[in-house]
């Protein structure tokens, strides 16, 4: 009998059909999935910070606007994915807690400040621009609910990310000082954003087991190259470069090479070492817990919501 639940599963996730909440799961996929869809969804919700930041400050009305609907894109994003972890039989309580105990991980890329409003141009071009790259694969994961949950988020973040570029197009038309505020985001974004990925496949856990549950399409060092050949031009078109004096196009290989990020600096960000990890996590606690009435009320009413619908079939 286990055998054939098993065998069944093996031959559903090798016809890159989907595994759906019901169907039976080896314990460690389950466990995987909820680690990095937990991971994700934390991501989403941290990630609305350093971006928040600016709303108070944006330039104009349209872009506090923008600002303002991107920052809630996130958070809905962050919601989904809870969501997706509930079918896995995940508590939402339960993952904040590990969240803010500092018990689960979210992307390194969230822990550096952002200093200026050309900040968030480039964390729509560069930070949405890496986080697509690395999760329109994911929209073929083999987990049907995050699968489905991922087409609606890279949808949104293909908005984010031409909404960055744009403002930065923007930039780039305006003042020399308003170029070098652009050029300056760059450098300093550019590192974190390939350390987004993963670390290098040599040394990542993770991915063959994940590769071989079709949880993920790829490995961490062919999305970072992807991202760099994409980015590349697009860097070009704007008018600044990358802080990489390794980066050049590669005839035989057909891509471009590139150095490697401060490998030593990713593992201290992501042990809690960072910039802005203290503060980031402080004021997801904070927020959360200014929220206990809220969800108190919410817990009541459904409670007493059920009361009444219990004495209504009672009487029926
Ligand atoms: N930061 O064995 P691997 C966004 C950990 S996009 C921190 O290679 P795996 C949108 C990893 O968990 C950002 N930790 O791991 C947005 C593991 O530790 P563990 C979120 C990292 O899972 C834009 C260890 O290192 N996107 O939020 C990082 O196979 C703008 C060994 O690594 C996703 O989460 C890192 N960068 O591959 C929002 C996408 N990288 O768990 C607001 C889904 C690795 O064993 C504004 N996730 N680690 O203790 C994934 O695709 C994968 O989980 C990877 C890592 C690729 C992130």
């Amino acid at each position: 009998m286990a055998d054939d639940l098993e065998l069944r599963f093996e031959r559903t996730v090798q016809a890159d059909a989907r595994i759906e909440p019901r169907d039976w799961m080896p314990d460690g996929y389950r466990k995987t999935l909820i680690r990095q869809i937990a991971q994700h969804a934390h991501s989403e919700i941290i990630g609305m910070q350093p971006e928040g930041n600016w709303i108070s400050r944006a330039p104009s009305l349209r872009r506090k606007a923008i600002l303002l609907a991107k920052v809630q894109d996130e958070a809905g994003h962050g919601l989904y994915l809870y969501s997706a972890t509930e079918t896995l039989g995940a508590d939402r309580e339960d993952l904040t807690l590990k969240l803010i105990e500092g018990r689960q991980k979210y992307s390194s890329i969230f822990n550096y400040p952002t200093l200026t409003f050309a900040d968030v141009g480039v964390i729509g071009w560069l930070v949405d621009g890496a986080a697509i790259c690395n999760q329109v694969p994911l929209c073929r994961t083999s987990y049907g609910p995050y699968a489905r949950a991922m087409i609606r988020i890279c949808k949104e973040e293909s908005f984010h990310q031409r909404q960055g570029y744009e403002l930065l197009m923007t930039m780039m038309r305006g003042t020399q000082q308003q170029r070098d505020m652009v050029q300056d985001s760059v450098n300093r974004w550019w590192w974190p954003a390939l350390m987004m990925f993963g670390p290098p496949d040599s040394e990542s856990t993770n991915t063959e087991q994940s590769m071989a549950w079709r949880i993920k399409r790829d490995t961490n060092d062919e999305l970072r190259q992807k991202f760099v050949n994409m980015s590349v031009p697009q860097a070009e078109a704007l008018g600044v470069t990358f802080p990489d004096p390794e980066l050049r196009w590669n005839e035989e290989r057909g891509q471009y090479d590139f150095g490697q990020p401060d490998w030593d600096e990713f593992w201290q960000v992501v042990k809690g070492g960072g910039v802005c990890n203290a503060q980031r996590i402080a004021h997801r606690r904070k927020a959360h817990e200014d929220g206990a009435w809220v969800r108190e009320a919410a817990a009541a009413h459904a409670q007493k919501q059920a009361q009444k619908q219990a004495v209504k079939e009672g009487a029926a």
